[in-house]
């Protein structure tokens, strides 16, 4: 007992303290914020942010493919072999010859994102090339992850698909020329570099065929293999890229996110089928292994908690758990990392069964609603003496559930993911409609029936729960402190105001299209990208915002480089032949970013 409470606080203290990492990774800035409020006084801001823009001093540079490692694994496990499995067609059966009408609007449509992407790439040339991100009110520029021109490398396969193939051309010297042997940053984030760097060199070299693309995946390869160089062979998540360098030995984190420790099987695999190298394979099969052999033994058995301890493999201690923020793509990668393995693995099948599972039975809530309408939302569950509470939390980042549900019921023939994934795919359309800006909240709380049948809307339990939610007191007007929420209704309460331009929303309802062949998804896209185009868009690009809830929602100079690297292409798709990188060819890492599935030989 003393045991577990010593764990529980230590736990406690953990969590925390990576929570206030992740949250120093998209710090909110209050409303009164001068660079975002006042857009006409860019000038003040561009002298600001441009000092900040310069690139700070590299560090030392790592030959990381000759840099020793201290634990070499004593045998390699290599990739499965034999004839790929065929897998069942995922894309709806679209009719070749398509109405001329319809044809026309979603061409138009394509082109106006391909134009919103254009000014985009425009100005991180002109303003920001070669950093991690333009600051796209200020025309400043930053680095964020690792100083090695993140936009560049993650939009490079939005550009080949797009037919910005003279730029693509152009861009590839540059790309030659980023050493990912040097950092000025203190830390690595080894997930974030995975997904976006390596993730988007395999895409872009898989669409072009340009082997000098291989060659710097190889190297970021070496470098993030470095980062598996402990006693067990666990990665370390937030990495000291310089004590790595020099050669001193690390142990892996005592308290990483579950989501940063998953989700490097499917660009480690492709990595290893590209270079017919194992090495990398084998790093993630042995992290593979630890997640099989705690999912039974987790407080919700099926599911693995948000925070997981890496040293000691063992992933039972932690009581919260979500499909949502820090956790997302492990239960992504589970069906995706299947389906590029031929069907040869039958573990990732497994566990993509039993956590979902877990997650249908746990995680799964109706929001009540004024149209009554049938959805679902997945929340946040913490599970104290054995017994899961479930909180309605709805996060922007769980958004990507409805499009994972409905592409595993698709690899696993489960009728029921799909049409779960369709329900969820619905609440965030219709949360998207609900705000003001016509564009869902980062974090929120909504109204849950009972279960997950139904109930009828009722007004005065929306308001009563609101109220003693935000402790509205004894003020003789509650109901219009309820106004004074800016509340949708159906919202119980919105911890995070801001839109950072993020793109799970897109990507479920992208997945919806292609799978079902219905235009309603088509329309919805629309809807998005038109509230998000006329809020989001500057002189130079798009930049996130600080409040959703306002009719003019105030702006914040930063655009990830997801925006280019996803968002737009989800976008870009939705309005494209449904042939352009399908699903029965394609499985897209969590940054968008797109490996050829194997196929059986014909
Ligand atoms: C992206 O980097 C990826 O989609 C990741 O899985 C979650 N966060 C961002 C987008 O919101």
């Amino acid at each position: 007992m003393a045991l577990i409470k010593r764990y529980g606080v230590y736990l406690a203290i953990a969590a925390f303290f990576i929570y206030t990492l992740y949250s120093l990774s998209f710090p909110y800035q209050p409303e009164g914020n001068p660079i975002q409020n006042d857009n006409k006084d860019n000038h003040k801001n561009g002298n600001k942010d441009k000092e900040s823009s310069k690139s700070p001093p590299a560090s030392k540079s790592y030959n990381w493919a000759k840099v020793p490692i201290n634990y070499p694994v004593e045998s390699m496990v290599t990739l499965p072999t034999g004839a790929p499995a065929p897998l069942p067609k995922i894309q709806h059966a679209f009719k070749e010859n398509e109405d001329a009408t319809a044809k026309n609007i979603r061409e138009t449509r394509r082109e106006e994102v391909k134009k919103a992407f254009e000014i985009c790439w425009k100005n991180y040339r002109q303003k920001a090339w070669m950093r991690d991100e333009l600051s796209p009110i200020s025309g400043g520029s930053v680095d964020t992850f690792g100083g090695w021109a993140a936009t560049l490398i993650d939009a490079l396969d939005t550009l080949w698909i797009m037919g910005f193939r003279e730029e693509f051309a152009s861009a590839i010297k540059d790309v030659e020329s980023i050493n990912f042997g040097s950092t000025p940053m203190a830390m690595i984030n080894v997930f974030e570099t995975n997904i976006r760097h390596l993730g988007g060199l395999l895409a872009a070299y898989e669409l072009s065929g340009e082997q000098r693309l291989l060659k710097k995946a190889k190297e970021v390869g070496e470098m993030l293999y470095r980062a598996f160089d402990t006693p067990n062979h666990m990665p370390k998540t937030r990495w000291d890229f310089q004590k790595a360098g020099a050669g001193e030995k690390q142990t892996a984190d005592q308290a990483a996110l579950v989501a940063e420790i998953g989700s490097l099987s499917m660009e480690f695999t492709r990595l290893s089928q590209h270079t017919n190298d194992p090495k990398w394979y084998d790093a993630i099969t042995r992290v593979t292994k630890v997640l099989e052999k705690e999912q039974d033994k987790t407080k919700l058995p099926g599911m693995w908690p948000i925070v997981v301890n890496a040293d000691k493999s063992d992933f039972t201690l932690d009581n919260s758990f979500s499909l949502g923020a820090m956790a997302d793509s492990t239960y992504e990668y589970l069906s995706k990392t299947y389906a590029l393995l031929g069907g040869l693995e039958p573990s990732y099948k497994k566990m993509y069964e039993k956590s979902m599972a877990t997650a249908i039975k746990h995680t799964l809530f109706r929001p009540m609603t004024p149209d009554n309408a049938d959805m679902l939302m997945a929340g946040f569950v913490r599970v104290d003496d054995s017994v899961p509470t479930l909180a309605p939390r709805m996060e922007h980042l769980v958004c990507f559930a409805g499009g994972m549900l409905a592409l595993g019921g698709k690899i696993f023939e489960i009728p029921e993911h799909v049409t779960i994934g369709r329900k969820l795919t619905d609440t965030c359309v219709w949360a998207y409609k609900a705000s003001p800006a016509g564009i869902m909240p980062e974090v929120s709380h909504l109204l849950a029936c009972a279960n997950t049948t139904g109930c009828a809307w009722d007004e005065k339990v929306w308001k009563d729960s609101v109220a003693a939610k935000a402790d509205l007191g004894t003020d003789k007007d509650p109901l219009q402190n309820i106004a004074n929420l800016r509340l949708p209704e159906g919202f119980t309460s919105i911890e995070d105001r801001r839109y950072i331009l993020r793109p799970e929303a897109i990507e479920s309802v992208f997945v919806m299209y292609r799978i079902t062949g219905e235009q309603q998804w088509q329309a919805a896209a629309w809807d998005m990208f038109t509230a998000i185009q006329q809020h989001t868009a500057t002189d130079l690009g798009n930049a996130a915002l600080l409040d959703v809830s306002a009719e003019n929602p105030p702006k914040q100079d930063s655009m990830e480089s997801f925006w280019m690297g996803e968002t737009l292409k989800y976008f870009y798709l939705i309005f494209s032949e449904p042939n352009v990188i399908s699903l029965d060819d394609y499985v897209f890492n969590t940054e968008a970013h797109p490996f050829k599935i194997p196929k059986p030989k014909a």
